[in-house]
């Protein structure tokens, strides 16, 4: 695939509700859409990362100067094969997963159109339709945390994740659990701890919850296995998989019992793929994550999804769950059985609406060959 041009677009996209971490809050997204022309025909791609470095140290910011200064060189005017082929040429830059993995969804995309295979039938997934759930910010207080789980649950969603943080932890999860005794229930602590503040964590245990997310720092494999030794909920980490061989690292060291993915913190949806079938090969139950994606992201996480590895729901919710207006023509809608139907058409199965990317775009640049 002759690459043509390369567009970067950064954009910002107002919530429908403010998203709460233990990082942070948000009332709107950054993201940048990566736009490849090759041989007539358009691929598309998600950077994932956000504004702030709070939940990696990637921002649109360094994705931006990473991918005009660096991987843009070392592709524009080239034959590039496949995705494979991209990772070797980009393999140099150390680091920057997110930027390298928004060039690769789009050569993702390309090669689909190309072929005529969608995504989920490239990357050998096998269901149509992928269970889902819905990943709750931290809220004002537990009653109205109860509320909003309460309204999510009446929309169909079969899953709830709940952001926790210091201070926001055991009362506002037993408050949930006691209201909903047979949700399925998870939460999600973005690193918020560390191996002394953790024991405050000690009574979720008793709450059966399916997981319990990061709650360590990143790079902190081995406090993690000593946490997992103190709890029979699994662990399950996010941030700290950076690759498949931090996967099996952490997995022969008992840092974890399940494994987030999240193609665009790993480099993309290879090295995604190669994560699912070391968990598959071990046993290990992997689930997708999200990065309050447009639906540019939601269309690979849903193709990525259906791999059958993936045995718990992801952190894939509908379009209306994020933002009133996106940037695809397409929307996902929740089924009443709380899954997402998988895009079909060929490559990620979306088309842009160039009008909304044109109204959410800060930025712009057209890189072609020299
Ligand atoms: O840690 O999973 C996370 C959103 C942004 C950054 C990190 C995370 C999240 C979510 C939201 O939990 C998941 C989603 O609905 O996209
Ligand atoms: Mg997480």
């Amino acid at each position: 695939m002759k690459i043509t041009s390369l567009t970067l677009t950064h954009l910002r996209m107002p919530l429908v509700s403010h998203f709460e971490t233990s990082f942070g809050r948000i009332y709107d997204r950054d993201s940048i859409l990566v736009t490849i022309r090759s041989e007539g025909l358009t691929g598309y791609g998600e950077c994932v990362a956000d504004r702030d470095p709070g939940y990696a140290y990637e921002t649109s910011g360094t994705a931006w100067h990473i991918l005009k200064d660096f991987i843009a060189p070392a592709i524009l005017g080239q034959d590039v094969a496949d995705p494979a082929d991209f990772r070797r040429r980009v393999h140099h830059i150390k680091g920057h997963p997110m930027a390298k993995a928004g060039v690769e969804m789009a050569l993702w995309d390309l090669l689909g159109k190309r072929q005529g295979k969608s995504l989920r039938e490239l990357l050998g997934g096998q269901r149509h339709k992928v269970d889902v759930g819905v990943s709750i910010g931290l809220q004002e207080s537990p009653e109205t945390l109860v509320g909003t789980v309460g309204e999510y649950l009446a929309q169909g969603y079969g899953r709830i994740k709940l952001k926790i943080k210091p201070g926001r932890d055991v009362g506002d999860v037993s408050a949930v659990r006691r209201a909903f005794p047979d949700l399925k229930l998870q939460v999600d602590a973005n690193s918020a701890y560390t191996l002394a503040t953790a024991a405050a964590l000690q009574p979720l245990d008793d709450l059966n919850l399916l997981l319990i997310e990061q709650p360590l720092a990143e790079d902190d494999l081995w406090d993690h296995h000593t946490l997992q030794k103190q709890f029979r909920t699994p662990l399950c980490l996010d941030e700290s998989i950076i690759s498949a061989r931090h996967t099996r690292q952490a997995l022969e060291m008992d840092a974890c019992r399940i494994i987030n993915i999240k193609a665009g913190r790993v480099g993309g949806l290879s090295e995604a793929v190669a994560i699912h079938d070391l968990c598959r090969e071990r046993g290990v139950p992997v689930w997708c994550g999200g990065m309050l994606e447009t639906g540019v992201g939601r269309a690979s996480n849903l193709a990525l999804a259906s791999l059958p590895g993936f045995a718990l729901p992801g952190d894939i919710s509908a379009s209306d769950r994020y933002y009133e207006q996106d940037i695809t023509n397409e929307r996902f809608t929740l089924n009443p059985d709380s899954t997402i139907d998988v895009p079909t058409a060929p490559g990620l199965g979306v088309t842009i609406d160039a009008a909304a990317v044109e109204h959410f775009a800060l930025a712009e640049i057209v890189l072609k060959p020299e």
